[in-house]
């Protein structure tokens, strides 16, 4: 089993696209294993994408990842991480729509900015991004265990 941090962002949310998102989650297999609505500050929404800090398109992503409150989950199946990637498509919505019309950026997106969805993109960036949004969350597995 794998675990991934995925969001719907500000006008995923907005636009009433939570519903067909999360149809598209479970009838995949995954598990929604955490979730939480949360509304990121600029700050907050700064050390979510610290590593594009120096790029041009930044100021305008924190306005638009604080423009209204995203949903957050834990999702779990065998190789969460690759399956959510594939399942949301390319970075840029309007590429989304003609190469991946299936996608849920293609359903959803709108730009290459307001792309209605998050997926962690490897192993260390999933642990991080959980641990981001939801501390230190384990299997009841391991909790068991640790009795
Ligand atoms: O992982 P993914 O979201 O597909 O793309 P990244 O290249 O990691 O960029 C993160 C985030 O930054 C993207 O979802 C929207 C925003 N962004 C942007 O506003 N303009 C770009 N040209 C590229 C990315
Ligand atoms: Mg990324």
């Amino acid at each position: 089993m794998e675990r991934t941090l995925a969001m719907i962002k500000p006008d995923g949310l907005s636009g009433n696209h939570m519903e067909k998102i999360k149809e598209v989650i479970l009838d995949s297999g995954f598990e929604i294993v955490e979730e939480a609505v949360v509304q990121l500050d600029a700050q907050r929404a700064s050390l979510f994408y610290v590593e594009h800090s120096s790029r041009s398109f930044f100021d305008s992503l924190v306005k638009y990842m604080t423009s209204g409150p995203v949903l957050v989950m834990i999702l779990e199946r065998p190789d969460a991480i690759l399956h959510w990637r594939v399942l949301i498509g390319p970075t840029d919505a309007r590429k989304a729509k003609t190469s991946h019309p299936n996608s849920i950026r293609a359903m959803c997106g709108v730009d290459s900015e307001k792309n209605c969805v998050h997926g962690s993109d490897s192993p260390q960036s999933a642990a991080r991004e959980i641990l981001f949004f939801f501390g230190d969350v384990r299997s009841d597995t391991v909790e068991h265990d640790e009795l």
